[in-house]
C-alpha cells in the first residue's frame, strides 16, 4: 500500500473543493474531514454502515463514526501520518457512492 503521507497544499486544493461541494467539512483545530447523513430510518443507515465497513476493511482504512438511528456522523483522518491523507479522500469518495445509491 505504501506510507500515507499528509495532502499537500496543492493536493488539498485540488480535492477539498469536490468533497466540500457535497457536504464535507474540515474538522476545527485537527486535520481531519467531517460529514453527517441523513437516512430515512435504521434499516437505510445500517445498511450504509455496513457497506462502508465492508469497504473500509477492505482498504485497511476505517471511519470514526457515530450512529443514532437514522444518523451517521463520519470523521475521516489517517493515523499513520496525523492528518489528511488520498486514503481519506478515496474512502469519503466510496462513502458518497453508496450514500447516493441509498437515497
Ligand atoms: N484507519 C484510519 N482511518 N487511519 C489509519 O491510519 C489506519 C486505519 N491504519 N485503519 C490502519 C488501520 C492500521 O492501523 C493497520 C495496522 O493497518
Amino acid at each position: 500500500a505504501g506510507k500515507a503521507h499528509r495532502l499537500s497544499a496543492e493536493e488539498r486544493e485540488q480535492l477539498l473543493p469536490n468533497l466540500r461541494a457535497v457536504g464535507w467539512n474540515e474538522v476545527e483545530g485537527r486535520d481531519a474531514i467531517f460529514k453527517q447523513f441523513h437516512f430515512k430510518d435504521f434499516n437505510r443507515a445500517f445498511g450504509f454502515m455496513t457497506r462502508v465497513a465492508l469497504q473500509a476493511e477492505k482498504l485497511d482504512h476505517h471511519p470514526e463514526w457515530f450512529n443514532v438511528y437514522n444518523k451517521v456522523h463520519i470523521t475521516l483522518s489517517t493515523h499513520e501520518c496525523a492528518g489528511l491523507s488520498e486514503r481519506d479522500i478515496n474512502l469519503a469518495s466510496f462513502i458518497e457512492q453508496v450514500a447516493v445509491s441509498l437515497a
